[in-house]
C-alpha cells in the first residue's frame, strides 16, 4: 500500500538520519532541512532532498513554522516527522501542520497538550485507575495549602511544576520550616523556564527507579505495548544509558504496567507512538509520571529486544495503515521482551569537565561493529560538531541474549570506538560497566550521585 510520497524531517543530527533511513526503507522520499551551520551534515547528504530553512539559531529554522511548513509545501511532502525534541511536543506546531493539509507524524494535538499540563495528566490517570503517586487534587496555591497537605500524607513531599518535565520546577521538602522557600523557589522557577508558575504537591518517592513502556496506537483502535525500558542513570535529569527490559521487572509487573501504560493511551485516544512513564519504588509498586508524546531518543533498545522498526511503525499508522505485526498475523505481538539491549549515548562532552560541551572537528572515527552491535551515528571523519545543538553525537546499541553477554559485548563495543578531535562520553561508560552495582542490576535514579565516576 502506498504510504506518502514524500516527508519532510524536520530534525537534524542522529535522530535525521535514523528518520531519512525509515523513509528509504519504506520506499517514501525523504526531505531534510537544515540550518545554515547544518549544510553538510551526514542526513542531508543521505536524504534524497534537502533545503535550508534559515541561520543557525534554532528559533529561526529548526523552530520556524512558517519556513518548515513553507518547505514542506514547495517541495511536494506530504508529511511531517519531528523526531524527539525542537516541536515534537508543540501542539500549536502539529495544528499549523494540518491546517497546511499537512499530516502530522505523531499524535493529536489534544493529546500532546492534555499530557503536557501534568496535574491534569496526574488527574485523568487518578480517574482512570492508573497508579499515582500520592498528591495534591489539582494545583497548590499558597505555601500554607502545602503544608496542610504536607501534615496529611507526611515529610518529604516534592513540589512539581503543573507545565514541568525534566526537573525544573521542583523542590524537595523534608521539614515543614522549609515549605515557604521551596514553595517560592519552585513557582519562580517554573514561571521562569515556563511562564507558567503553577505547582502540585506529591509525596517523594525515594531512590525510585525511572521505567518507561513504549506504547503504539494506529487510528484502527488497535493499541499495543513493546515492553519496558529503564531509564534510571541519569546526571541532572540527562539520562545517559537506557536498557530493555528493566532488570527490575517480572513478568507479572511488566504484564500490570504495560496494562496500566494502554489504559492511559486509550484514555486519551492517543495514536501513533508514545512512552509512559512511571516510578519504581523499592517496594515494586508503581507511580504514573508522565507521558512522552513523542519518539524517544532511546527507542532503539527497544527495537533490538522486540523485533520492531519503531520509525517506520509510526510513518504507517501517519498514514492510515494498522499497526504492522497486528495487519500481519504471522508475526507476534512483542509483548515479551526477546534478549537485552543497552543504549549508551554518547555526548561531544568532557567528563572530566563536568560534562562541559566539547565541539569541534572529527579528526578519527572508528565505529565498533560485529554480532549485537548498532550505531546510529550522523559523524563522519571530517564533520564538525557545531557548539549551537545538542552534544549528542551518537548511540551505542549492544544485543545480546542475557543482560551479562550485552554488557560483555558492551565493553568490546566501547572499547573499539574511537571518536578522534573531540571530547565525548565514551570513556566514561567504560568506567561505569566495572561498577558491581551496575553489573548486578542494581540501580536507581541516584546512582550516579551514590557512584561518582572519576573521569577518564
Ligand atoms: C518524582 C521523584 C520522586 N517522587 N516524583 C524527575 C523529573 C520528572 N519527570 C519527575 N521526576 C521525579 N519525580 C515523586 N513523587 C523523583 C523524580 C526524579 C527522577 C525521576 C526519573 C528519573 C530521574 C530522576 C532524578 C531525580 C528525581
Amino acid at each position: 500500500m502506498a504510504l506518502f510520497d514524500k516527508i519532510l524531517i524536520a530534525n537534524r543530527g542522529e535522530v535525521a538520519v535514523r528518520i531519512v533511513r525509515a523513509c528509504r526503507d519504506l520506499g517514501v522520499l525523504s526531505l531534510v532541512v537544515y540550518s545554515d551551520i547544518d549544510r553538510n551534515t551526514l542526513a542531508v547528504q543521505l536524504a534524497d532532498e534537502a533545503v535550508c530553512i534559515g541561520p543557525a539559531q534554532s528559533a529561526q529554522s529548526y523552530l520556524n513554522f512558517a519556513n518548515l511548513i513553507g518547505a514542506a509545501t514547495s517541495r511536494g511532502a506530504q508529511a511531517i516527522h519531528p523526531g524527539y525534541g525542537f516541536l515534537a511536543e508543540n501542539a500549536a506546531f502539529v495544528r499549523a501542520v494540518k491546517e497546511n493539509d499537512l499530516v502530522w507524524i505523531g499524535p493529536e494535538p489534544e493529546a500532546i497538550e492534555m499530557m503536557g499540563d501534568k496535574s491534569v495528566a496526574r488527574e485523568t490517570m487518578m480517574r482512570i485507575g492508573v497508579p499515582t503517586v500520592p498528591g495534591s487534587d489539582g494545583p497548590i496555591k499558597s505555601a500554607d495549602e502545602a503544608s496542610r497537605f504536607a501534615s496529611e500524607v507526611g515529610y518529604p513531599v516534592l513540589i512539581k511544576a503543573s507545565a514541568g518535565g525534566g526537573g525544573r520546577g521542583m523542590r524537595e521538602v523534608h521539614a515543614p520550616q522549609e515549605m515557604q522557600a521551596a514553595f517560592d523557589a519552585a513557582r519562580a522557577e517554573a514561571t521562569a523556564a515556563f511562564g507558567n508558575g503553577e505547582v502540585y504537591l506529591e509525596k517523594l518517592i525515594l531512590r525510585p527507579r525511572h521505567v518507561e513502556i513504549q506504547v503504539l496506537a494506529d487510528t484502527h483502535g488497535n493499541s499495543v505495548h513493546l515492553c519496558e525500558r529503564d531509564c534510571s542513570i541519569q546526571r541532572r535529569h540527562q539520562k545517559l544509558l537506557e536498557e530493555a527490559p528493566s532488570p527490575a521487572l517480572s513478568s507479572d509487573l511488566r504484564e500490570r504496567m504495560g496494562k496500566a501504560a494502554l489504559a492511559a493511551v486509550r484514555e486519551v485516544g492517543y495514536t501513533n507512538a508514545g512512552t509512559v512513564e512511571f516510578l519504581l519504588d523499592e517496594n515494586g509498586d508503581f507511580y504514573f509520571m508522565e507521558m512522552n508524546t513523542r519518539v524517544q531518543v532511546e527507542h532503539p533498545v527497544t527495537e533490538q529486544i522486540t523485533s520492531t522498526d519503531i520509525i517506520c511503525e509510526q510513518i504507517r499508522i501517519a498514514a492510515g495503515a494498522p499497526i504492522s505485526f497486528i495487519a500481519n498475523k504471522s508475526l507476534d505481538i512483542p509483548a515479551v521482551p526477546k534478549g537485552h539491549a543497552i543504549e549508551f549515548r554518547i555526548n561531544a562532552e568532557d567528563p572530566a569537565k563536568n560534562f562541559w560541551p566539547s565541539p569541534g572537528t572529527i579528526t578519527e572515527l572508528r565505529l565498533p561493529g560485529g554480532p549485537g552491535v548498532r550505531v546510529d551515528t550522523h559523524l563522519y571523519t571530517g564533520y564538525t560538531v557545531p557548539p549551537t545543538y545538542d552534544s549528542l553525537v551518537a548511540k551505542l546499541v549492544v544485543w545480546g541474549e542475557t543482560r551479562d553477554v550485552a554488557i560483555n559485548r558492551a565493553k568490546r563495543a566501547l572499547d573499539e570506538f574511537v571518536i578522534g578531535g573531540i571530547h565525548t562520553t565514551i570513556g566514561f561508560h567504560r568506567a561505569l560497566l566495572e561498577i558491581p552495582a551496575f553489573v548486578s542490576g542494581d540501580v536507581q535514579t541516584d546512582f550516579l550521585e551514590r557512584y561518582p565516576i572519576s573521569c577518564v
